[in-house]
């Protein structure tokens, strides 16, 4: 009976482990800044003085750069024909380009630094979040997969998707994206959830819960207004994260990445 027990109490153990996800990252606010509320952020970048937004929904699809001298804004259904068709979705910088991606339409917009639109890539597929590595761009679809596209010749080539995976958990609804070292950040679509996924293998290997973010917002309750926006500052080493018409960014000290960052070969 009691050799019973053991084997009982022994498996329950093993039985938990595999239960639990990936591990709670503990977080610090360092500082709560405004965001404007009319953006329906579809995705975030900072790089150095470089700041890149780019906003969502028919009619009101725009993205922002600004920079230490000046900021500037395209209005997709002001700045270009059939515009108010356009649902921008992701945005990043790569190779001094500006990468715009839609959500159905199909078209992935490539702009110059001063906001001129420079090309329309044909992109089959529905697409959500946006970051880069050092050789091309790496996107969501709203799936577990991760798409890396390859924009060094005339067209744009997905070259390889990574599955996300967890020990026991199906994570889905992967939407805006930030690589920052060997990990890529991930907002999970209506959730408060940040998971940090290993760049190699596409495991999850730490979550962020931001709740206590969202119910900032004044609006925290309307399912649309969520968390979505994920930048990093390398300069001080800060995760910036905001939402869709939150007034509030925020800026993060998580010591979870920063000791990733310290082991990563390649920052
Ligand atoms: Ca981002």
């Amino acid at each position: 009976m009691l050799t019973r027990l053991i084997q009982f109490l022994i498996f329950s153990v093993s039985a938990s482990q595999f239960t639990v996800a990936a591990e709670l990252a503990q977080y610090t606010v360092v500082e709560r800044f405004s965001h404007d509320s009319s953006r329906y952020t579809q995705g975030l970048y900072w790089h150095e003085d470089i700041v890149l937004e780019s906003s969502g929904g028919y009619g009101t699809s725009s993205i922002t750069f600004s920079n230490s001298q000046e900021q500037s804004q395209f209005v997709f259904s002001d700045d270009m024909k059939r515009g108010r068709y356009v649902f921008a979705e992701g945005a990043t910088l790569f190779d001094e380009n500006i990468y715009v991606l839609t959500w159905k339409n199909q078209i992935m917009f490539q702009f110059s630094q001063t906001l001129k639109l420079e090309k329309a890539h044909r992109l089959l597929g529905e697409w959500w979040g946006l970051t880069h590595d050092d050789d091309g761009l790496i996107a969501s679809n709203g799936s577990d997969q991760l798409a890396f596209i390859n924009v060094d010749g005339s067209k744009p080539e997905i070259v390889k998707y990574l599955r996300v995976t967890d020990t026991n958990k199906q994570w889905a609804q992967i939407n805006e994206l930030e690589k920052v070292g060997d990990l890529i950040l991930a907002n999970i679509w209506q959730t408060n959830t940040i998971i940090a996924i290993d760049y190699a293998s596409g495991k999850v290997l730490w979550q962020l819960d931001l709740s206590a973010l969202a119910q900032q917002e004044p609006n925290y309750n309307n399912y649309d207004n969520v968390l979505n926006g994920i930048a990093f500052d390398h300069k001080n080493g800060h995760l910036i994260v905001t939402g869709k018409r939150w007034q509030n960014q925020f800026r993060l000290n998580v010591p979870k990445l920063n000791q990733s960052l310290d082991a990563s070969p390649n920052l």
